[in-house]
C-alpha cells in the first residue's frame, strides 16, 4: 500500500503536558505506513473558543499562519485536540472559500513573506485512522486485545460540531469512537449525557475553574456509573480537564477519591497495539492508570 503523510500540528497542551501523546500518535500512524512530518515554527492554532471569540479576524489571520507552514511542507495537517480542529479546519475552509478575506488575510501575512494558498486539508486522527487506516487493519494488528475493558468514551464540543464544516456524521447519533476503539476489542460505553462538555472550552477552565470541575465531575460520576474502567478522548485539552481536573475535584470535597484512568485515544489503539505505556507517557498522567493496565494484561 503506498505510504501517506501528514504534518502534525501539536497545538500547546501536547508538547507542554502530554508529551507521551505526539509519541504514540506518530507510532501508532507509522505502524500503518502514514509518516509524520513536524511543523517549525507552529503556534497556538489559536483555540477556537478563547481567541476566536473576541477577534476574529486576528484568529484568522494566526490560524492561517499555521496552515502556510503545512502548505509549505506540501502535507495535509492531521490534528490531536479538538480545538485544534475547529481552529485549523474551520479558518482553511473559511479562507478557500472566501476570496475577500483570503486577500485581507494575505495582506497581512505578506509583511512576514507568507501566503495562504488553500493547498491543503485539515484532519483529526481519529478521522484517519477510522476512514484511512480503516478498522479492519487496526484490528488485524491488535497484539493485545482490550477484552472486556469498559470505557467511558468522550467526544468533546469541537470534534463533531458544526457538522457540515467536520464532516464526522450526525452529530448527535455518530460512532466513530465507539467504533475506532472496538477495534483494539475495547468496549466503549453508553452512558448519560455522553456529547455533553468536559468544562473546560471556551475560556470556562481558565475564568471559572468551580464552574468546570462542576462539569467535569458530573461526567465522570455519569462514566462511572455505566462501570467504566477508563476515559478516552480524542482531546487534548479535554484529556487535560479529566486528568488534573479529578485532582482538583478531590483537593475541593471531602473524602474526594476520583481516580478514573485517562486515556487519549491513540493511546487505547497504541496499548491494542502493544506499545509500552511508558513510551506514551501514561504514568505521566496525574490519574493513576496501573489497575487499568493490569486489567489489560489480564485479558
Ligand atoms: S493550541 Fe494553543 S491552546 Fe490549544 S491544544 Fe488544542 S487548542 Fe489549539
Ligand atoms: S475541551 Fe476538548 S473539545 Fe471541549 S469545549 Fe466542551 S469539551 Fe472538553
Ligand atoms: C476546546 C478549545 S478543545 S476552546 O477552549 O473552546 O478554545
Amino acid at each position: 500500500m503506498k505510504r501517506s503523510r501528514y504534518a502534525y500540528f501539536l497545538g500547546c497542551l501536547t508538547p507542554n503536558r502530554y508529551p507521551g501523546i505526539e509519541a504514540v500518535t506518530k507510532d501508532v500512524l507509522n505502524a500503518f505506513d502514514i509518516d509524520v512530518l513536524e511543523m517549525g515554527g507552529a503556534s497556538c492554532c489559536p483555540a477556537p473558543g478563547v481567541f476566536g471569540s473576541f477577534d476574529l479576524f486576528t484568529w484568522l489571520t494566526i490560524a492561517a499562519r499555521n496552515l502556510t507552514i503545512a502548505e509549505g511542507v506540501g502535507a495535509n495537517i492531521v490534528v490531536t485536540c479538538n480545538g485544534c480542529f475547529g481552529t485549523l479546519q474551520e479558518a482553511n475552509e473559511m479562507l478557500k472559500e472566501n476570496k475577500e478575506l483570503r486577500a485581507q488575510v494575505n495582506e497581512v501575512l505578506a509583511k512576514i513573506g507568507r501566503e495562504f494558498k488553500g493547498t491543503i486539508e485539515v484532519r483529526h486522527v481519529v478521522d484517519v485512522l477510522r476512514n484511512e487506516v480503516g478498522l479492519e487493519r487496526i484490528s488485524d494488528m491488535t497484539i493485545q486485545p482490550l477484552t472486556g475493558v469498559r470505557v467511558g468514551v468522550h467526544y468533546g464540543c469541537h470534534f463533531l460540531k458544526p457538522s457540515e464544516v467536520r464532516n464526522q456524521g450526525n452529530p448527535e447519533t455518530s460512532m466513530i469512537l465507539e467504533e475506532l476503539i472496538s477495534a483494539v476489542d475495547a468496549l466503549p460505553l453508553d452512558y448519560k449525557d455522553k456529547l455533553m462538555c468536559c468544562g473546560a472550552g471556551g475560556g470556562v477552565r481558565a475564568a471559572k475553574l468551580d464552574v468546570a470541575l462542576d462539569f467535569t465531575k458530573e461526567k465522570v460520576d455519569n462514566m462511572l456509573a455505566a462501570g467504566a474502567d477508563c476515559v478516552c478522548t480524542p482531546c487534548a485539552f479535554c484529556h487535560f480537564q479529566f486528568d488534573a481536573g479529578q485532582q482538583e475535584i478531590n483537593s475541593k470535597i471531602k473524602n474526594g477519591h476520583y481516580n478514573l484512568p485517562v486515556v487519549y485515544v491513540t493511546q487505547l489503539i497504541g496499548l491494542g497495539l502493544g506499545i509500552s505505556p511508558v513510551r506514551m507517557g501514561l504514568y505521566d498522567n496525574k490519574t493513576q492508570v496501573q489497575t487499568l493496565l493490569d486489567k489489560i494484561r489480564a485479558a
